[in-house]
């Protein structure tokens, strides 16, 4: 329906909504700015200097152009409090139950993304900023803590599951960055100090993506959407969205390696 708008491919269950505002908005600025321009050239000419060398001190006495005004900010009254801000709503204030969804705590430093998975137990280890190594632990993760035995990070690369309600925790370590996945019509700022939370379902695995656009190498990518600084162009990560059994088996086997005692420590 909103194909004419030129949007990338659609991969969230939420999605539809965003686009179908998108669309409303669009036709609505089209008519707009249609209409505007028409009434700029009909007062071009019918105003020209050859007709009027002297300018008229009375000027328009009809009321029809507050009525159209009138019209303009009722419609635009619409976009808002019709479209705009319940969807808003929504996605703010109705937050998937967090035992049906999978939680994930993503970090924005300059110039990465941070993934933190809490693992089976279902609660993330303690973080201590002593324990921060930008290179070994940029997380800070305290793997002494028992919570954090099957904790799971990753650096730049996001896995989800297909067709369950993601919670994202979004949180920044130094500038404000903007998580920004176009894929699933999401992209909220990560500000330091503030853990902001963000949700949407994935609904199409980066395989069936794969084959739905005819690109062997697809990726959804989580663009920094914010301009943070001089690597801000280099600070992308990747989202892998696969089936939930792929994703469990991916989890079992980073949780395996994650856990193993480190040799070279
Ligand atoms: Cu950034």
């Amino acid at each position: 329906m909103t194909e004419w708008l030129g949007l990338p491919a659609l991969a969230a269950a939420h999605g539809g909504q965003i686009d179908s505002m998108l669309g409303w908005t669009h036709v609505f600025m089209l008519i707009l700015f249609v209409g505007w321009g028409g009434f700029f050239t009909y007062c071009l000419i019918r105003f020209r200097r050859s007709r009027h060398p002297v300018a008229n001190y009375t000027g328009v006495k009809s009321h029809t152009s507050s009525y159209l005004e009138i019209g303009v900010a009722v419609v635009e009254a619409i976009l808002l409090f019709g479209f705009a801000i319940p969807l808003w709503a929504a996605r703010v204030d109705r937050m998937p139950a967090a035992n049906e969804a999978l939680l994930v705590q993503v970090t924005g430093e300059q110039f990465a993304w941070n993934v933190h998975y809490a693992g089976p137990d279902g609660v993330f280890g303690r973080t201590d900023i002593k324990l921060l190594d930008l290179q070994s632990n940029p997380l800070g993760l305290d793997r002494s803590d028992p919570a954090a035995k099957d904790d799971v990070t990753t650096l730049n690369q996001l896995y989800l599951p297909v067709n369950k309600p993601i919670i994202i925790r979004l949180k920044s370590k130094d500038v404000i960055h903007s998580f920004g996945v176009p894929e699933f019509r999401v992209k909220q700022d990560a500000i330091p100090g503030l853990t902001i939370p963000i949700w949407f379902v994935p609904t199409v695995t980066t395989a069936e993506m794969r084959t739905r656009t005819g690109n062997a190498e697809f990726q959804y990518e989580i663009a920094c959407a914010q301009l943070c600084g001089l690597g801000h162009y280099r600070m992308r990560a990747f989202v892998t969205v696969q089936t939930a059994e792929e994703f469990q088996k991916w989890l079992d086997q980073q949780i395996a390696e994650q856990s193993a005692p480190d040799p070279f420590r």
